[in-house]
């Protein structure tokens, strides 16, 4: 279940939080295929509640089921099935973020106080009604059972059990442990599978018990020969937020694919903003800081999440911090530990506020991206599309052309980091004052290549620095404060 089904040279993962698939369908064709990203991570597609708060509909009505029909904020099945498709047919796969933890929040009821659902099937969540008929769960589904009230915040770190049964924050939390609940969790995969998805992202991993959701990926079918080849299985990678002290761990998981490495992100960051040194991150792999960072293949690694870009005081960089964000991410996709995911987002202010839409109106419904000549997104539609950011999406072909290549002749000072990809690229990148000026050895064959931190290979002329290569391979840098320069096979002049 590691195995990221992607195309060999594609091995980026974008999540395109709180998109259509309309949009998603048109974005694989025009955009992601030519900028060496392999997949989407989509938004829960099943069928979820609807609440009008502050004149808007925030973003985390896509964490609460009601059924898994395939009718969200995102987009009809029939659409759902058109992207897949689409992505299918240009070589980008779909990665479902996967919501079977829990279905409604407790007291959630169909036609009251402003809450319906995004589809057809009614539901009650009253607490011992927890009435879903599009699926359908009663209360005997779920682990009222075991325990009837919330996670309490020192569970934690010493009651594994009830970070499993107990219900986040008032989510109603299902049994994954019973043959009838498991058997509609893997109804609702294959019919995913059928669809042509390569894999799924599960949300709050960590309170389900590893052994239950081994039991419902166990169970789902191979996905398409078709598209993947005989005997292929989908890629999983878990949400587990694991960062040491806790009664769950991250290594529980591993028998089911990877998880996502949340030490990555913070270490990075940590880097980024200065507050530690990149000579710190040369060791940036498994056993890395002590504790969390599993082995290359577990892992799924990533800046920042949708949830954690949104936390008060966050320990990681966001679109938010421009410079230092573009060098984590850039850094990321240059580095070779784990399976790398950029986020891509809208821009918000508040915690709650849900995607740029059509107004209260027409029901809230989500207006998509509009694009500048440049091929980045029009910051007046609302979305931010970290993707399509020139540095961003250039880091993601720099990926691409040095897939399968090693790290080499590292070169480090505090605030500085350099290396090559041995004999297929070389990234250099200075978050210190001043700019710093060396030279270094690249691995890359003589010639002259294009920076494509700072431009793009434009029909043979380069719109950015040029950098020489001489015949032992060696080259003269000058990395301006605060940027990266970035050279690859396929950016020689
Ligand atoms: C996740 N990963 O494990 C998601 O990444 C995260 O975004 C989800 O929380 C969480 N697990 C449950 O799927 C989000 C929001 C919560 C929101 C929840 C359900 O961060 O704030 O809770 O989705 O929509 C909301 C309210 C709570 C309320 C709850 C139940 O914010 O105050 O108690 O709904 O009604
Ligand atoms: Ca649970």
């Amino acid at each position: 279940y590691d195995k990221t089904q992607t195309l060999v040279n594609r091995q980026t993962l974008v999540h395109l939080f709180e998109w259509k698939w309309t949009d998603i369908a048109n974005e694989c064709e025009s955009f992601l295929q030519h900028f060496g990203y392999g997949a989407v991570q989509v938004s829960p597609p099943n069928e979820h509640i609807t609440v009008v708060q502050n004149n808007d509909m925030p973003w985390w009505i896509r964490y609460q089921p009601v059924s898994y029909q395939l009718s969200s904020r995102s987009g009809s099945s029939q659409e759902f099935a058109d992207m897949v498709n689409r992505c299918n047919n240009v070589g980008v796969r779909i990665i479902v973020d996967i919501v079977l933890n829990h279905m409604v929040g407790v007291g959630q009821k169909s036609g009251q106080n402003g809450v319906g659902s995004s589809g057809p099937s009614s539901f009650d969540g009253t607490d011992n009604i927890e009435s879903f008929p599009g699926v359908p769960y009663g209360s005997g589904d779920t682990n009222d059972a075991r325990c009837h009230h919330d996670i309490d915040g020192s569970d934690y770190q010493n009651n594994a059990n009830n970070v499993r049964e107990c219900r986040l924050v008032g989510l109603l939390d299902l049994n994954q442990g019973s043959s009838y609940v498991q058997g509609k969790m893997v109804d609702y995969l294959n019919s995913l599978i059928d669809m042509g998805v390569a894999g799924f992202r599960a949300d709050a991993a960590k309170h389900m018990w590893p052994n239950d959701l081994k039991a419902i990926f166990d169970a789902t079918k191979n996905l398409r020969s078709d598209i993947f080849g005989q005997n292929q299985r989908a890629f999983i990678v878990q949400e587990v937020i694991d960062q040491g002290g806790e009664a769950t761990h991250w290594d529980e998981y591993i028998l089911n694919g990877r998880y996502t490495n949340f030490n990555y992100g913070a270490a990075v960051s940590r880097a980024a903003k200065g507050q530690s040194n990149w000579n710190g991150l040369t060791t940036l792999g498994p056993g890395y800081g002590g504790y969390g960072n599993g082995d290359d293949h577990d892992v799924l690694a990533f800046i920042d999440n949708h949830d954690n870009q949104r936390d008060d005081n966050t320990a990681v960089v966001t679109y938010k911090d421009g410079d230092r964000y573009k060098l984590a991410v850039a850094y990321m996709l240059a580095w070779t530990y784990g399976y790398p995911r950029v986020m891509s987002s809208y821009s918000f202010t508040d915690h709650n506020q849900g995607p740029p839409n059509n107004g209260a109106g027409n029901g809230f419904s989500t207006r998509g991206p509009s694009f500048n000549g440049d091929q980045t997104c029009n910051p007046n539609s609302g979305w931010v599309c970290e993707h399509r950011w020139p540095e961003i999406r250039a880091m993601a072909l720099f990926r691409s052309a040095c897939q399968g290549a090693a790290v080499s002749d590292l070169m480090t000072d505090n605030q500085r980091i350099a290396f090559a990809r041995e004999f297929k690229g070389y990234f250099a990148l200075n978050s210190g004052s001043g700019n710093w000026q060396f030279s270094g050895q690249t691995t890359l064959a003589a010639g002259t290549y294009c920076d494509v931190y700072s431009g793009a290979l434009n029909g043979g002329s380069c719109t950015g620095a040029s950098i020489t290569v001489g015949s032992d391979g060696r080259a003269s840098f000058n990395v301006p404060q605060s940027r990266a320069i970035a050279i690859h096979v396929n950016s020689r002049i």
